[in-house]
């Protein structure tokens, strides 16, 4: 139902101008479906490979995968933001979270073990990646990003479709996620001791890692390295 002042607005456009503006939704709609098979795409190949895994090695390197997708208002946000100009062209360059995966693991080292798996397969390109498990954000986040890049079959062809994959441990997503709810809640103004407080968290969040993968590798008969046993992925 629209308002009497929206009426009277829609009423001075003439013809032409409310097609342009039906042609711009549809292309938009058509634009923000891509990242949606994309993104879908991604989630089958992390399906296929969680069975297949737990088929041949009756282990399961997953234990979750979440995924969203950005909507309009927030792309238009992020475009006013970084001052990206408002096309196609420089979304689908600059904007590469539009859609966006997570997959949770129980231990870093399946974490990097996805990656490799994913980022392997021929299909898959890699456009960026930022290892915050290796080097952690100074508040202490950690997860391992990776910007790839998935082609999209459509009737018109294939279409390269970018997808934000991050992938991490439980005790990461944990303190992401608490991190994330108080950040909103300060409204990015945190007060500096729950600041230290949240860095401290992570530290604890890493030592528990640390302290699970070990236990696990004791129980499975595996080698226990000194760090871990997983390196920061080369880019
Ligand atoms: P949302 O709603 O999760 O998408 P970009 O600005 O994205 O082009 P940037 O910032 O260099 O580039 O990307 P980066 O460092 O890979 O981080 C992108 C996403 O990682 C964020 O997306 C968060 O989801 C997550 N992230 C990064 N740093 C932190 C952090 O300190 N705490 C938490 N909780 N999450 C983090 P968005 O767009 O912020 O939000």
């Amino acid at each position: 139902m629209l308002t009497a002042r929206a009426q009277q607005s829609l009423d001075t456009l003439d013809a032409q101008a409310l097609a342009e503006i039906r042609t711009l939704r549809d292309e938009t709609e058509r634009f923000m479906l891509r990242y949606k098979f994309g993104m879908d795409e991604v989630i089958t190949k992390l399906s296929i490979l969680r069975e297949e895994f737990n088929q041949a090695h009756d282990y399961n390197p997953i234990e979750h995968v979440s995924s969203r997708l950005k909507s309009l208002d927030s792309v238009i946000a992020k475009l006013q933001r970084k001052g990206i100009e408002p096309s196609f062209e420089s979304i689908t360059e600059r904007v590469t979270d539009i859609a966006g995966v997570r997959v949770t693991c129980s231990f870093v080292s399946d974490a990097y073990r996805i990656f490799e798996l994913l980022t392997a397969q021929p299909d898959v390109t890699v456009l960026r990646v930022k290892d915050y498990i290796a080097s952690p954000k100074a508040n202490g986040y950690q997860s391992l990003h990776a910007i790839i890049e998935v082609p999209v079959f459509l009737s018109t062809g294939a279409h390269p479709v970018a997808v934000e994959v991050q992938i991490r441990t439980i005790a990461m997503d944990f303190w992401a996620s608490l991190e994330h709810k108080i950040y909103y809640k300060y409204d990015r103004q945190v007060p500096d001791s729950l600041l230290d407080q949240l860095t401290d968290a992570a530290r604890t969040a890493s030592e528990l890692d640390e302290r699970m993968e070990t236990l696990h590798r004791r129980v499975h008969g595996e080698p226990v390295p000194r760090h871990g046993g997983h390196g920061p992925v080369a880019v």
